[in-house]
């Protein structure tokens, strides 16, 4: 094999919304997509169409660039690209000259046959962060990795690649921020100076192109901003998904559903989501109930929503061969399944036995599939769950050269899950109605976060998987995700009691909140610890019910800027060593007031690193200064949780589900701080799109410490708040009282203590 090194460019030209630059091997093409935004593709084709699965935005129509002797400058307002013709090399600066990132100067974009990669500079001091769902530390300098979407069932902490691909990291060096996102669906590789002798680090992919979007913002906020505005943001999540979900691998009754059901409410344990997992289906097959131990599906979800439950259940892409199911024959008729190069169907096993698979690359195929969803939206499902979507099958592997219209298996591959999400979020959202439909997808790339809301997998029960977990959590956050979760309690293996006790306790911070288990394992229900764990878990759910104003508010925050709900440190706190330190980085920030330090569940202290201000523990009020260590106590029932000084947290009534009304009062929580800080609350019906033509109730609250002043201001939107009253409560005011209740007006009022 031989190695090409991307060699003189020969002519440079604007051609429409883009520079085109030639050499004797490739071509490149830059556009600028905004003044914070630039594309490179370097590619030896441009044969096929300019088509991306995570991309939604167009370039601009035009840009400034200039041709000096061997170089070309481009050049925006926040950005100067500076290409290098001879030989061709790409280096990224900020407007005032300040170094961001560069291809390294000697072996930049090459290729070994088809495959192709990018040598970067690697600055002394410089981080990685991102790729979502990666294995290793929050700082990936040092770290190699690959995509190549994976059903990882018994990964461990250090597995990789596991089930999804985001090919976009940011990159931190000299107190600047930069990011690049390499919009390449093959199986692609990431090494961020892990073998290179701190020379260099690189990314490439075993074909297509050179095709990569180089963000220069600086803040990593203003980067998710970025990131998000071009490859979109999730929509608002039905509420009831961010309610209690009880999930197991699986109920294998609607009887048994319905006893699950009720137990949460004879025990007055809130909860809203029931799932059914695989064993639901006749025979595994897709899109059919269970005739014996599911007669009646209309009937469940009917009394699980006279109880405030809704249900969720799963799909799988796999459709079993079997003349006698319509979904075989209709998709074989009309050529809907993956096929061998000679046209043969392709056959894998999997839990139906043999199957043919859905190409969901074809949007005739997503149509299709959407529709088929009637047989479980119709009994009144409105949550869908897409697992082993990586494609898995038996065996893991499927043979490369099976063909998904006129792509092969190697190019499409990580891809798959997303295109089924997409088709099952598209076809739901039409049966629904207008009612929001709750995706859950495990396989995902960029831009997943338009569908879907992901988990993690197949995690195991121990407490170095609680905190991996987060990390994975708080990673996702950094790649457009936001709503997320893991299987608490761990999949694979039984917790002890403490574990189940801890994970829960995170649970309420963790952006969906969902128990599961594998067959086979102990069941997790809430009362199955005993009964003072059980008035433990109960204490921690309630909590999320509580905090559902405030977690509310932060989904509307990521479907705004996508700034996720679980924010790694690095987010705010970019500059501060402490907080890559391996002992403190899965600390995270819960929205924009809340502090949470994961903790494992055998130790009752724990280290814990408060960044720059002032911190108030959550159970007590007790306030700690910044930028400092501190050893906390941390016994089962008390997860340490801290709030930003100044912070502000709407929050409600214990409620059982989602569904209840409460007592109509928002209580408007607020800790003392020297700044004024806002919070931006928002509030619509929960459940279908009318907030997206004005129907939602929105107003920032603004807290003047200073001024012992908390302002409301005028309500934007036309939904009418179901809180009538806010109740005002004050923490760390020295003893000042502030508490009381006051009518829930629409206009701006201030309230001085
Ligand atoms: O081969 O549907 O990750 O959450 O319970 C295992 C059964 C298939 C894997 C998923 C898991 C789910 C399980 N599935």
């Amino acid at each position: 094999m031989q190695i090409e090194i991307l060699s003189n460019a020969n002519s440079v030209i604007q051609q429409d919304n883009y520079l085109l630059i030639q050499t004797a091997e490739a071509e490149a093409r830059v556009w600028v997509y905004s003044p914070t935004i630039i594309r490179v593709c370097i590619s030896k084709t441009f044969a096929q169409s300019d088509e991306s699965f995570a991309v939604i935005e167009k370039p601009l129509d035009n840009f400034t660039w200039q041709h000096l002797a061997d170089i070309v400058e481009v050049t925006t307002s926040a950005v100067k690209l500076v290409i290098n013709l001879k030989p061709l090399r790409f280096e990224f600066f900020t407007a005032d000259g300040q170094p961001l990132s560069g291809d390294d100067t000697r072996f930049g974009t090459n290729w070994q046959a088809e495959r192709v990669m990018n040598y970067r500079k690697l600055y002394p001091d410089e981080k990685f962060i991102g790729l979502g769902e990666k294995a290793g530390d929050l700082n990936r300098r040092g770290q190699n990795y690959v995509n190549w979407n994976t059903d990882a069932a018994l990964h461990t902490i250090t597995t990789d690649p596991l089930y999804k691909t985001f090919p976009f990291y940011i990159g931190l060096h000299s107190g600047l921020t930069y990011a690049v996102f390499f919009d390449n669906t093959h199986k692609s590789y990431f090494d961020f100076g892990a073998t290179t002798d701190e020379q260099m680090m690189w990314f490439g992919a075993d074909g297509g192109d050179m095709d990569y979007y180089f963000f220069g913002a600086q803040g990593i906020r203003n980067i998710l901003e970025d990131y998000t505005w071009l490859t979109g943001r999730m929509e608002m999540p039905p509420l009831w998904s961010l309610g209690y979900q009880q999930c197991r691998w699986s109920y294998m009754s609607a009887n048994e559903v319905l006893d699950v059901a009720r137990k949460f409410r004879e025990k007055q344990i809130p909860a809203d989501v029931m799932y059914c997992d695989i064993d639901y289906m006749d025979g595994y097959k897709i899109f059919t109930w269970n005739k014996e131990t599911f007669p009646d599906p209309k009937g469940m979800v009917d009394e699980l929503k006279s109880m405030g439950f809704q249900l969720v259940t799963i799909v799988d892409p796999g459709i079993k061969i079997d003349e006698n199911y319509p979904e075989y024959k209709e998709g074989v008729e009309k050529g809907y399944f993956a096929t061998y190069p000679n046209g043969e169907l392709f056959t894998g096993s999997v839990w139906p036995g043999r199957c043919h698979f859905p190409d969901f690359l074809n949007a005739e195929v997503r149509e299709w599939w959407g529709v088929s969803f009637k047989a479980l939206a119709d009994p009144g499902v409105e949550g869908f769950w897409n697992d082993m979507n990586e494609p898995a099958a038996w065996g893991q592997n499927m043979p490369w050269m099976v063909k998904f219209g006129d792509k092969f298996m190697p190019e499409i591959r990580n891809v798959y899950g997303m295109q089924m999400s997409r088709a099952t979020y598209n076809g739901t959202k039409r049966i629904l109605n207008g009612k929001r439909p709750f995706i859950l997808t495990r396989a995902a790339y960029a831009g997943t976060q338009r569908y879907s809301a992901v988990w993690t997998g197949d995690n195991a029960a121990s407490d170095e998987h609680l905190l991996f977990g987060q990390r994975l959590v708080n990673s996702l956050g950094l790649v457009g995700m936001s709503m997320i979760g893991v299987d608490i309690g761990g999949f694979m293996g039984n917790p002890t009691a403490e574990l189940m006790v801890r994970w829960n306790s995170l649970g309420p911070y963790t952006p969906m909140f969902r128990n599961h288990a594998a067959l086979g394992m102990t069941m997790r229900e809430p009362w199955q610890w005993g009964d003072d764990y059980e008035q433990i878990i109960k204490k921690d759910i309630e909590q999320r019910y509580k905090l559902l104003p405030y977690i509310y508010s932060g989904f509307y925050q990521s479907t705004k800027t996508g700034l996720p709900l679980s924010r790694t440190l690095a987010i705010d706190y970019t500059q501060d060593e402490n907080i890559y330190d391996t002992k403190y980085q899965n600390q995270f920030l819960f929205g924009d007031a809340l502090l949470v330090a994961p903790v494992i569940s055998t130790v009752d202290h724990v280290d814990v690193y408060l960044p720059a201000g002032d911190w108030y523990r959550l159970n007590t009020d007790e306030r700690f200064t910044g930028n400092q260590m501190v050893n906390v106590s941390c016994p089962l029932t008390d997860l340490p949780v801290f709030i930003k000084a100044g912070g502000i947290i709407p929050m409600q009534n214990i409620i059982q589900s989602t569904n209840e009304q409460g007592d109509g009062v928002l209580q408007i929580h607020i800790w003392n701080g020297d700044d004024t800080n806002t919070f931006v609350y928002y509030e619509d019906d929960g459940a279908t799109y009318s907030y997206q033509s004005g129907s939602y109730h929105k107003r920032t609250i603004t807290f003047d410490p200073q001024k012992r002043e908390i302002v409301f201001n005028p309500v934007e939107g036309e939904y009418q708040s179901k809180y009538h009253k806010l109740e005002l409560v004050g923490h760390g005011l020295d003893g000042v009282q502030l508490n009381r209740q006051i009518d829930n007006t629409n206009e701006v009022f201030a309230i001085s203590y």
